[in-house]
């Protein structure tokens, strides 16, 4: 049975890789596991069909078979427990990793959002800019934070893994805010994860989406 996941029609990045099924694609193409994709529009997700997929009328979904999972970081930690090559077999080590999972989606991808929000929408706010300033301030000091932990390391804890797709996949979508800029550690953290070559075959797949194109550009 192929695994199923659901990505927008025309997702409002225009092919930049920012919507959440970027994740879902970067772990299956990880680990070596084929996928189609089901394209839903946004009132498309709204209606029964998807929302037995997903309760919150949202993408990214995943099907294998019976199972039907929502909820990126429950489908990356499913699929990267099925299959080798996303968590280490030590058992400390795997816990450590899921622990670097949860810090991506609990702790540092929250205030991203949070000016992702803020930007689209509160722009016209008497208050906007002493709110940009409060969201910058707390993603500062969780780049801050988690730049000291990386320090000199290729990855957060040993040899990649979940918590760094995650992590990297979280960082990427505050690249165009410029803050990352001024952390020259986890700006080099993110390329070297761009550049691995299951991050562009999954990048391809999705900007085809948009392009029209096949994933190989042609
Ligand atoms: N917690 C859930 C998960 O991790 O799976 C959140 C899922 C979610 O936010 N899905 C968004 C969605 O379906 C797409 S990813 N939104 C439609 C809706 O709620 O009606 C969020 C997203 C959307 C667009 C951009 N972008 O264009 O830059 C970036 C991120």
């Amino acid at each position: 049975m192929t695994v199923t996941i659901t990505a927008f029609e025309r997702s409002p990045d225009r092919g930049q890789g920012l919507a959440r099924d970027m994740r879902v694609r970067w772990a299956l193409e990880e680990v070596g596991q084929p996928y189609e994709v089901r394209l839903v529009s946004f009132e498309a997700m709204k209606q029964p069909a998807h929302l037995a997929r997903n309760p919150f009328g949202q993408i990214p979904t995943y099907e294998d078979g019976g199972l039907v999972l929502f909820e990126s970081g429950a489908i990356v930690l499913h699929i990267a427990e099925r299959h080798v090559g996303l968590l280490p077999a030590d058992a400390d080590s795997r816990a450590r990793a899921i622990g670097w999972m949860f810090a991506a989606l609990n702790s540092v991808e929250p205030p991203i959002v949070d000016l992702s929000m803020a930007t689209l929408f509160e722009r016209k706010k008497p208050w906007f800019e002493e709110r940009l300033r409060t969201i910058q301030d707390s993603i500062r000091t969780r780049f801050t934070q988690l730049s000291a932990r990386l320090g000199e390391a290729d990855w957060l804890d040993g040899a990649f893994s979940a918590g760094d797709l995650l992590m990297a996949n979280v960082l990427l979508r505050s690249k165009s805010s410029g803050l990352l800029d001024e952390f020259p550690r986890l700006a080099a953290y993110l390329a070297r994860a761009e550049a691995r070559p299951a991050y562009q075959r999954a990048f391809a797949a999705q900007r085809a989406v948009f392009t029209g194109g096949s994933p190989d550009g042609q």
